[in-house]
């Protein structure tokens, strides 16, 4: 039997989505995830399948259908898959977790936003602007589950969704100082967080990897882009970021260079640049 394709970029924290479930059901093997590189021209045959889109990640089931959002594909793995449900059974229930998914989007903006700024006088905006968003995520969990850690007895669909949100904004402790403050407003998203981010099913990224890999998101180039004066992105695979040093956290007065960023291979001999990834 062919195997569901998922075409992605990796370290995308909407394919990490998919990882997750894969993760909980022990079923790694039930996909094969295909490496898109974005700086690229798309292959023109992926191009025909997703009809001209070029957000990933798209899967391929094995009967050839196209699915495009991560929390489309999310749900349907989560039905054709063997094994435990991640989403709620009861119609209800699923209402709820669907609710606090519906909130996904707001939230990953506005952290995206915010490590992307470069502008210090809108600095205390976004921070504002994302605590507020906390704050209604600590609200709606005091009002489900007020005495528990998930949104239910346990790491489900709504936390497979969060998850590598939170776990990008690493990238905010990092480069904007950014942390929930310790008070009531903010106690039981805090806890929520705490145990989503320490589940076994989502150690897929570490914090340095990100640190790393979103440097230039900190710059204010995302999604491929080139910082200035920079020839290699953050996110190239090679070298590997484990031999990279950590980025300047100050994104604000400096901008590093590719050789401070340990972005130049210099053992080749034959000048061959650095292919950039994402
Ligand atoms: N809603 C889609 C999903 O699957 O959930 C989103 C997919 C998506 O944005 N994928 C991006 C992509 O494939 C990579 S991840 N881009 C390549 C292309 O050719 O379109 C998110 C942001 C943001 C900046 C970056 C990203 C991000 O805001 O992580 O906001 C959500 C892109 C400034």
């Amino acid at each position: 039997m062919t195997k569901h394709i998922v075409y992605h970029i990796p370290v995308c924290p909407f394919s990490q989505r998919l990882e997750i479930l894969l993760a909980l059901r022990g079923l790694q093997d039930a996909v094969e995830f295909r490496v898109v590189d974005i700086t690229k021209p798309r292959d023109p045959e992926l191009l025909r399948k997703t009809r001209g889109t070029t957000a990933l990640p798209v899967l391929e089931t094995s009967e050839g259908q196209i699915i495009k959002e991560s929390l489309v594909i999310l749900r349907y793995l989560d039905e054709v898959l063997q094994g435990p449900k991640l989403r709620r059974s009861d119609p209800g229930e699923h209402a709820v977790e669907s609710m606090l998914i519906a909130k996904e989007g707001p939230f990953t903006m506005a952290g995206y936003v915010f490590v992307m700024n470069q502008d210090q006088g809108q600095i205390a905006a976004h921070k504002e602007k994302l605590l507020a968003l906390y704050r209604d995520l600590n609200d709606f969990l005091l009002t489900h589950n007020p005495d528990g850690v998930f949104l239910f007895d346990d790491f489900g669909l709504a936390e497979a969704v969060f998850t590598p949100v939170f776990k990008r904004f690493w990238f905010l402790d990092y480069y904007e100082g950014f942390e929930l403050p310790i008070s009531d407003e903010y106690a039981r998203v805090h806890n929520w967080r705490a145990a989503c981010m320490a589940h076994e099913a989502t150690d897929q990224v570490s914090e340095e990897e990100i640190i790393k890999l979103y440097y230039d998101y900190a710059l204010g180039a995302g999604n491929g882009a080139l910082a200035e004066g920079r020839n290699v992105s953050s996110f190239t695979f090679e070298p590997h970021w484990k031999t990279r040093p950590m980025p300047p956290r100050d994104k604000y007065s400096a901008s590093a260079s590719d050789e401070e960023l340990g972005l130049v291979i210099t053992n080749a001999g034959h000048g061959q640049s650095n292919i950039n990834q994402i």
